[in-house]
């Protein structure tokens, strides 16, 4: 445990699928856990399982795309907890089909969750995470969830394509601006994930070429239990037989 504990968390799209997994495993690191995502009884199921791993858990019902609530729910952990050590970017969504398709509405959707809404995050959080820096090096840590597109392209998700690669230029960025002063950045860049993402459900998905949650969320953990002087900047993690 390179850090004193307890460190404190906020995981974007916690109600399901990898974020909920990613705070479940922070709960068992002793961690004080901020879980957010617009469902509320998902969160409080996900909350539960926080506590009952042996972590702090704080709910807070949001929608990403929404700034000045964000800026409400950093106000609520650092009255809570003191700070925020630890941002994950994890919320994320896109229809599948041709272009033609999609409305302008869900063309809209992809790209402020996917994209604009984590620049503001990270944006909105950095004085907290330079601050926990400032303490402990390589105690403020952003982890960006982006994809193995945010790297190639695919038909029928052109958005999120998109997205997720101007959501890896910006980690890039980022990290290059504020690792001098003692903050990571980390960029994940998954395959397919057996979770609800695209109308899913977890756990129907073949495991030979979908990637488990919990396994890829032991990966985001293992990245903020680096040593301070280390950072993990891009991870790409893909099931063997994933066509990539
Ligand atoms: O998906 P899913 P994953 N405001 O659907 C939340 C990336 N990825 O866990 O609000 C707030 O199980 C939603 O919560 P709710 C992907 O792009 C995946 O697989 O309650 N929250 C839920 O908690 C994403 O960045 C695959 O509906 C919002 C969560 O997001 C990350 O992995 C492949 C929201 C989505 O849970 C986690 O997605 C890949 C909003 N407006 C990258 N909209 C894959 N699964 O195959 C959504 O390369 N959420």
């Amino acid at each position: 445990m390179p850090f004193a504990a307890p460190r404190t968390a906020l995981v974007t799209g916690a109600s399901r699928g990898l974020g909920r997994h990613v705070a479940r495993r922070f709960g068992a690191a002793g961690m004080n856990v901020v879980l957010c995502a617009r469902t509320d009884a998902d969160l409080h199921a996900a909350a539960d399982e926080v506590r009952d791993a042996g972590g702090t858990p704080l709910i807070h019902r949001l929608d990403v795309r929404d700034r000045a609530a964000f800026e409400t729910c950093l106000a609520r952990t650092r009255d809570a907890f003191g700070g925020l050590d630890i941002l994950i970017c994890n919320a994320g969504l896109s229809p599948y089909k041709p272009l033609a398709e999609w409305s302008a509405a869900e063309i809209d959707e992809v790209l402020d969750v996917n994209l604009r809404a984590v620049v503001h995050q990270c944006h909105a959080a950095l004085p907290d995470l330079l601050a926990a820096s400032g303490r402990e090096t390589g105690r403020g840590h952003v982890v960006i969830v982006a994809s193995d597109v945010g790297r190639r392209a695919v038909p029928n998700m052109g958005p999120y394509v998109a997205a997720k690669h101007g959501v890896v230029g910006f980690a890039g960025s980022l990290l290059r601006e504020v690792k001098g002063r003692g903050v990571r950045v980390t960029t994940l860049l998954p395959g397919v994930i057996d979770t609800h993402f695209g109308g899913g459900a977890e756990g129907t998905r073949d495991e030979s070429w979908a990637l488990r949650p919990d396994a890829l969320a032991a990966t985001v953990a293992w990245a903020v239990e680096q040593p301070p002087h280390i950072v993990l900047d891009e991870i790409t993690v893909h099931p063997m037989q994933q066509d990539f």
